[in-house]
């Protein structure tokens, strides 16, 4: 059933007369499915209410999942933006594509999916995050942010020329996205965008209708928001992703530095205050003048009672809790409200029958779990990422799959689905037929690699792999721990087991298991070793 290279060449060398008449008869020979990849940055699953978390309702996100599949075991390999997104072009690891932290450059001249799939027939486009320097290639059309990006006015690279856009970041791409729809699309051709939202990344800025909403609301807190690390090893005791040791006051949560200074509250760095003077900078009068208008309340408020709760540390962390997520949440419901035009738009014009849309995020994040924000560890929230993907032909409305899917397998699943030969070099697997029911046979283990240390955050370099129930991590370089935790007595990774005897036969099973997953994909000592080098080279200079 799948659209083999054989068929498209019959149907070059046959049909070339027929075809050459009328770009209408391409159109109606041509019909494999359109692929709309949309991807967040940092969205954690729980804030989707499709996931049954109860934070917030994103319903245009969970339309997927009612008409297709949700997916409740995706996760990433490698829990940080540029090199997950590496991961989701080239389908290889981060140690076989070379780009394995934020700041090791990116080779695009290797092969990626958006590539083979234009070499192939496909018009293909690249809108908004992509977050790898370099001109993108494989796409007939690029509107990317440099870099991070901005949420206010921001610049943007139109194929490569530098343009600044008026407006909030998150309806601007997902303008551009219709545009690119409406306007830029060839109606003869089938079509691969990718739409990648900056949101709802740090530092949280909102639109204007959405803070006016979110910072009125309160939410409920994970339990383990106060985690004291006990049970588990150094890593866990000493990242710096806490939210009330390590968010900054101005940055995140949106103090001003007047109000800072007058409460006698100093940062570490200036850092916070920067990010808080550029993001609100950039700011015209009248952006300025309604952000103004309601987090200044904020801070008002903040100056009455923070003298009561200054030596409470608890009630500190809950405001900080509170305000994070308000932020966090309100850059969701944007995000939310874009994914819903898109699905609308491509309804009322008959594309939704033919178009796979997958939803995702560039991995998990946390919120509050652990008393943390931030992402690159292996436990659970940032090492899975939301997915759902809907594709009516052949994925039935409801479809719930729990298996280890991992964003390794995203080019090789696209390129199924366009019925394009999937190359050897790709290490991940088609998902098509699990997602469609039509088998349920699956891997069952993953394996993780993480690398960005010393970094912001000091989650420490580590590698594992998790099976449905067990996961093993080794954290390596300034130490050398490991760590065991049985998934389903410890859902939320409280109790490292590593060296409970009770645990001696799932330890060995779990190296044992490792190593032949390292051995399978290629990894080894030695790349960790040649990475670690080029790391603190990098960062030297
Ligand atoms: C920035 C953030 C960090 C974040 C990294 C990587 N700080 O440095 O909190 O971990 O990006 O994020 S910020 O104050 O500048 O936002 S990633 O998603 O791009 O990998
Ligand atoms: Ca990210």
């Amino acid at each position: 059933m799948k659209y083999s290279k054989n068929k498209a060449l019959t149907f070059l060398t046959m049909g070339v007369a027929a075809v050459s008449c009328t770009s209408q008869s391409a159109k109606q020979e041509d019909k494999r499915p359109n692929i709309l990849f949309i991807m967040s940055d940092d969205h954690a699953y729980q804030a989707i209410s499709a996931y049954g978390y109860g934070l917030n309702e994103t319903p245009n996100i969970d339309r997927l999942a009612k008409e297709g599949a949700i997916f409740t075991r995706a996760c990433v390999t490698n829990s940080i933006s540029a090199p997950s997104r590496a991961v989701l072009l080239t389908g290889k690891h981060s140690f076989v594509n070379g780009k394995v932290d934020n700041v090791q450059p990116f080779d695009w001249d290797q092969p990626n999916f958006p590539k083979l799939l234009q070499s192939d027939g496909y018009q293909t486009g690249m809108i908004g995050k992509i977050h790898l320097d370099g001109i993108p290639q494989g796409f007939d059309y690029s509107m990317v942010l440099p870099g991070q990006g901005d949420y206010y006015n921001p610049d943007f690279l139109i194929n490569g020329e530098r343009v600044r856009k008026e407006g909030y970041c998150t309806d601007i791409i997902t303008d551009a996205v219709l545009d690119w729809l409406k306007n830029k699309r060839d109606p003869d051709k089938p079509f691969c965008l990718l739409y990648h939202q900056k949101a709802p990344h740090r530092e949280w800025l909102p639109a204007e209708k959405y803070y006016k909403e979110y910072t009125k609301k309160t939410f409920k807190e994970p339990a383990i928001l106060f985690d004291d690390y006990e049970g588990r090893g150094t890593a866990a005791k000493t990242q710096e992703m806490n939210i009330l040791k390590n968010q900054n006051w101005a940055g995140d949560s949106k103090l001003y530095p007047e109000v800072m200074e007058k409460l006698g509250i100093k940062e570490t760095s200036d850092w916070g205050i920067n990010a808080l003077k550029n993001n609100l900078g950039r700011m015209n009068a009248e952006q300025r003048a309604a952000w103004d208008s309601v987090y200044m309340p904020i801070n008002e408020e903040f100056k009455k009672i923070y003298p009561t709760i200054k030596s409470d540390s608890a009630a500190l962390m809950r405001w900080r809790y509170q305000r994070y997520l308000q932020d966090y949440l309100a850059c969701i419901a944007s995000v939310d409200e874009g994914v819903g035009k898109v699905l609308d738009y491509l309804k009322e014009n008959g594309l939704d029958e033919n178009t796979i849309v997958v939803y995702t995020s560039d991995q998990g994040f946390y919120l509050g779990e652990h008393g943390w924000f931030d992402k690159r560890f292996m436990y659970e929230e940032s090492f899975r990422t939301p997915l759902l993907v809907r594709y009516p032909k052949e994925i039935k409305e409801g479809t719930r799959i729990d298996k280890l899917v991992q964003n390794l397998d995203f080019a090789p699943t696209l390129l199924d689905y366009a019925g394009v030969e999937i190359p050897d070099e790709m290490q991940g697997e088609s998902f098509r037929d699990l997602a469609s029911g039509k088998t349920d046979q699956w891997r069952d283990a993953v394996y993780y690699t993480y690398y960005e240390y010393p970094a912001i955050h000091m989650v420490k370099r580590h590698y594992g792999i998790a099976t449905e129930r067990y996961k093993l991590i080794h954290f390596y370089y300034d130490i050398d721990e490991w760590e065991l935790y049985d998934l389903e007595k410890d859902p939320h990774e409280m109790h490292n087991v590593y060296n409970d005897p009770a645990y001696a036969e799932v330890r060995e099973m779990m190296h044992d298991r490792l190593t032949a997953l390292r051995q399978k994909y290629g990894d080894s000592d030695e790349n960790d070793r040649r990475f670690l080098k080029e790391y603190l080279e990098a960062i030297k200079r």
